[in-house]
């Protein structure tokens, strides 16, 4: 694939930002046996990634506003650009020493995905996409994958747990999807879950209680791999409403039905 200036500054500040993930990973698996554990440590890795993307990004692009998991939002003198940046998505996964996390990295220009990276720094995977130009998987173009019926679908989702989200929802939401699909995955990491939409790994992924920065590269992924992807109501309004369904045309149309059913 042709990587535009864009995409090549996200790669930079990523690559670098995961050079101190994966040297704090390292570090995790010593720490499992403590007594207190590893979340304090896991909270300054995340914190020391962000600033990294930061730096890296508002080197490169001076003026982009920048909304990220850790520090907030920073508004830019340019007011058409934003960065959506999760520097470690799957914190949990993370901090219990399972390699299903990421970096997130999300451009918006006037409201519109225009670009997104999803990068795990343990297996090296890099999902690229941009607006109008396709999806990419370390460098390959990807297609969400073609299944048509739900009977032979692998579903991922996410969870409430514990303080957090409508847990008898989410109970009656896997049962409506739980025996009409192949196999349900519970993986933990949000952007992962979009990317593996996008390069037809699993074929659909629905989620409530999700933040802007877990899904905004995620979203376009899905849409440049020739996915379809909406909040659980069937729109667009994945920010505001911190939900999410993905898949191809006929996944996502029978995923979206069979959670309507979970509703009442
Ligand atoms: C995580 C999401 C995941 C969700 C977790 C959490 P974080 O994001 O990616 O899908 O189920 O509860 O929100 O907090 O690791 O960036």
């Amino acid at each position: 694939m042709q990587r535009s200036a864009v995409l090549n500054v996200m790669i930079g500040a990523a690559r670098k930002a995961a050079r101190g993930l994966k040297r704090d990973f390292g570090e995790i698996e010593q720490l499992q046996v403590s007594l207190k554990g590893p979340a304090n440590f896991v909270t300054a890795a995340d914190r020391r990634a962000e600033d990294i993307l930061y730096a890296e990004l508002s080197k490169a692009r001076p003026g982009y506003g920048f909304l990220g998991e850790e520090g907030g939002s920073r508004e830019g003198a340019d007011k058409s650009h934003r960065w959506i940046v999760d520097p470690l998505d799957g914190t949990t996964n993370f901090l219990h020493g399972i390699p299903q996390f990421c970096i997130s990295i999300g451009l918006e220009r006037d409201g519109t995905m225009v670009a997104g990276l999803i990068y795990n720094p343990i297996t090296d995977d890099l999902f690229l996409a941009e607006r109008g130009k396709g999806a990419f998987f370390n460098d390959k173009r990807i297609r969400v994958a073609g299944r048509k019926t739900l009977a032979d679908a692998v579903i991922a989702c996410g969870l409430p747990h514990r303080g957090r989200g409508d847990l008898a929802l989410g109970l009656r939401e896997i049962g409506a999807v739980q025996d009409k699909v192949a196999g349900l995955r519970r993986f933990g990491a949000a952007a992962l879950d979009l990317a593996y939409v996008a390069a037809g790994r699993t074929d659909g992924y629905w989620e409530r209680n999700i933040k802007p920065w877990d899904i905004a590269a995620g979203l376009l992924m899905v849409r440049e791999a020739g996915g379809f992807v909406t909040d659980l109501e069937g729109h667009d309004a994945m920010f505001a409403k911190g939900d999410v369904v993905a898949g191809n045309e006929a996944i996502h149309r029978d995923l979206l039905a069979a959670l309507k059913t979970a509703k009442a």
